[in-house]
């Protein structure tokens, strides 16, 4: 059964407003095949154009033939100035589809286009509320179209001119179950004043289904929130159709549950321009979490995920196979991808910095191929700790991150930590250590060391060591185990800095506060001041220790705060700050993302003891806090879980117990089996122990000796934290 119905207004005459084109059929049985053209008048000389409106709502659709298809189209009338456009409307709204017949396709389009004028007229177009349930063995596809337009040309720079009228285009409500493949919903205001929500419905597919269920909104302000979809086999894409900078999407609340293979594409579009703001995603597989533009979002049981357009995200995985993919991303941001074991794809995006994660320690894996890597010459990164193994491709990737917090002061990239010794008067002595340890010097007049980190994440996986002076200027010793080499003081860089910009700041440490795999420097302005962070590298192939910005760190209320160390107390592959309150004795962290970061209180120091560092004691990814006792130099370790204490502190006997002249300096992995060790040095003869943490701090077996440097006057300068 087919019906077509055209209504049409009738022009006016001079000084008259077009007629208006309305259609209503409600309440009845449907035909297969119904196309609905309502056309207002164009008003005469002077006058409005007519207005447009069909409606269709509580009919009641079972097909007999081999489609189903509700057509309608609502065009105003122009209006002659100067008269206004008409408006049009179209509503799909409350009907019941219902069979087992087999059908092609269901599809429910309304598009309304309102007049020209000295004013447009309005567009709206609904298909809300509307029950469908397909019964047949063999699968169909189903359309829900909402289009809301003008009857001629508009463009995004339109925008926010009351003269352009408004357009507002609304799939909500609708519940979509049975044997469906593809689904298609669209919601699409455009080109300016567009307002697109596709928000409260539910779609359930049976399991088998395959094919792609696709969302996309389009317009000036888009929401898709609150849908719930139980998808097959299929792939999910999202697809934020920006209209310019004014332009803002929410996508929230939304659950998206698949069967394990499923993808994720998500596109943030522009169609025309002007050019695009951004849109923010973090899709994180493995704690069924999608976070667009700040708003959090369900996932559940999708294997894969890919980014098209321009949106700044991040990627995690899940323990499974996933496909991470970038290719079709053009922000030139950072990207991070996180497979989190499994046989992963990871394919950097063509314009930003991308940054591979893996859980462990470098010396666990098999790299093969040179980064950066491309579609020619992929990296393939195999192996990693028990339980996490990962056997990854990797196309386009810049840089590789290894989780461990334990690995900081590597300068061979061997897998043992290496040890770091300086005069005070610019001699500088690194032990290699190691099955065959060596030793290696250089000189720097008027720096001393702060720590170790990684200044070169673009050419090599060495740590480095990390420099000050007495003016403040920093400078990056590199290629320690070939021919060290120095940056020099460093200047310059986008942050602009100058032979004074670091005067008056002491560098603490090194760390990587944005988890970008390059390291930065943790300053603070003289004992309880000021800190902030130099963000170093944070573009593929700047200069070892190019400073791109600067920017201030919230240091906890009171005052009195110190800076201990950096460390990745709560894992997430980005350093946080362990801060001392001077006075009352209290301990901090802040988790920091960039510079941003919160201090939450994680206890007190007990009577006798002063906080040190940080170090990954018992191997499970997340750095612990290191105090010393300031009589006997013992050590005592907080195994932390963010800013939480695992367990009872544990108290481990160092050399000072028995003899004079021993200090507690800090934890590095030394015999490389990913556990942080803990340092002590004798400040009269130079000598170096060691207490291997191999058990995490269960039973601990004898310190070990680890020499003494050329001379007793240099001092060990322990990793504190870094990263
Ligand atoms: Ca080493
Ligand atoms: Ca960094
Ligand atoms: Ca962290
Ligand atoms: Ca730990």
């Amino acid at each position: 059964m087919t019906m077509v119905v055209n209504v049409n207004g009738t022009n006016g005459a001079a000084g008259q407003k077009g007629g208006d084109a309305i259609y209503t059929y409600n309440g009845h049985i449907g035909a297969d095949s119904t196309t609905v053209t309502a056309i207002g008048g164009n008003g005469g000389t002077g006058a409005a154009g007519g207005n447009a409106s069909i409606t269709l709502n509580g009919n009641i659709y079972q097909p007999l033939g081999s489609s189903l298809d509700v057509i309608t189209t609502a065009v105003g009338g122009n209006g002659s100035a100067p008269g206004n456009g008409g408006n049009a409307s179209v509503a799909i709204n409350g009907n019941i589809i219902q069979t087992s017949k087999l059908l092609s396709e269901i599809t429910l389009d309304a598009v309304a286009l309102a007049g020209l004028g000295n004013k447009t007229g309005n567009a709206t177009a609904t298909v809300n509320g509307n029950i469908i349930q397909y019964n047949n063995a063999t699968a169909t596809n189903v359309t829900l179209d909402a289009a809301a337009t003008l009857n001629g040309p508009d463009s995004p720079a339109n925008h926010g001119n009351s003269a352009f009228g408004t357009r507002t285009a609304t799939v909500n409500g609708n519940i979509v179950s049975g044997n469906i493949n593809n689904l298609s919903v669209f919601a699409d205001a455009y080109f300016s004043n567009g307002t697109a929500s596709i928000n409260g419905n539910i779609f359930t597919a049976k399991s088998t289904n395959t094919g792609t269920v696709t969302l996309e909104a389009t317009g000036q302000s888009i929401s898709i929130n609150g849908n719930i979809l139980n998808l097959g086999k299929q792939d999910l894409d999202i697809t934020l159709d920006e209209l310019g900078p004014a332009y803002n999407a929410q996508v929230s609340g939304n659950i998206f549950n698949g069967t394990g293979t499923n993808n994720l594409v998500l596109t943030n579009t522009f169609n025309p321009g002007p050019a695009p703001g951004t849109d923010t995603a973090t899709v994180n597989l493995a704690a069924g979490t999608l976070t667009i533009n700040g708003s959090t979002n369900t996932i559940n049981k999708f294997g894969g995920i890919a980014l098209n357009g321009n949106i700044a995200g991040n990627f995690i995985g899940t323990s499974g196979n996933n496909n991470l993919n970038a290719a079709g991303d053009t922000t030139t941001g950072t990207i991070i991808f996180q497979g989190n074991g499994g046989t992963d794809t990871l394919t950097g995006g063509p314009n930003a910095l991308n940054v591979a994660y893996f859980a462990g320690s470098e010396f666990q894996y098999a790299i093969t191929g040179t980064l950066p890597g491309d579609n020619v010459h992929p990296v393939t990164v195999v192996g990693g700790p028990t339980g996490q193994t990962s056997n990854d491709t990797l196309a386009g990737i810049q840089r590789l991150k290894f989780l461990n917090p334990a690995n900081v002061s590597d300068v061979n990239d061997d897998g043992f930590g290496d040890l770091v010794f300086q005069d005070g008067a610019g001699n500088f002595q690194v032990n290699l250590l190691g099955a065959t340890p060596s030793t290696v010097t250089f000189a720097q007049t008027g720096f001393n060391a702060i720590g170790t980190g990684q200044f070169t994440a673009d050419t090599d996986r060495n740590s480095d060591v990390l420099l000050q002076n007495a003016s403040g200027e920093l400078g990056v010793e590199y290629t320690i185990a070939g021919t060290p080499t120095f940056t020099g003081a460093i200047l310059g860089g986008a942050a602009g800095v100058t032979a004074s910009t670091f005067t008056g700041w002491n560098a603490i440490t090194a760390g990587d506060f944005n988890g970008d795999a390059a390291s930065d420097v943790l300053l603070q302005q003289g004992a309880g001041g000021a800190v902030e962070i130099a963000f170093m590298n944070t573009k593929f192939g700047e200069a070892p220790g190019t400073i791109d910005q600067i920017s201030a760190v919230t240091a906890p209320t009171g005052g009195n705060w110190n800076v201990v160390s950096s460390g990745d107390f709560n894992g997430d592959g980005k350093s946080d700050i362990l801060w001392q309150n001077s006075v009352t004795g209290a301990l901090d962290i802040s988790l920091m993302n960039g510079a941003s970061g919160t201090p939450a209180a994680i206890g007190s120091l007990p009577a006798g003891y002063t906080a040190i560092g940080s170090g990954d004691l018992n191997n499970d990814g997340k750095s612990d806090v290191l105090l010393e006792n300031t009589t006997t130099g013992n050590a005592q370790i907080w195994l932390m879980n963010g800013t939480s204490q695992v367990g009872a502190p544990i108290n481990v006997t160092g050399p000072g117990t028995t003899a004079a002249g021993w200090k507690l300096l800090g934890a590095e992995d030394i015999n490389k089996d990913g556990f942080s060790d803990i340092l002590w040095q004798n400040t009269l003869t130079g000598d170096v122990q060691a207490q291997a943490m191999t058990t995490g701090g269960a039973t601990l077996g004898a310190l070990q000796d680890l020499g003494t440097p050329a001379s007793s006057s240099f001092h060990l300068v322990a990793s504190t934290g870094g990263g």
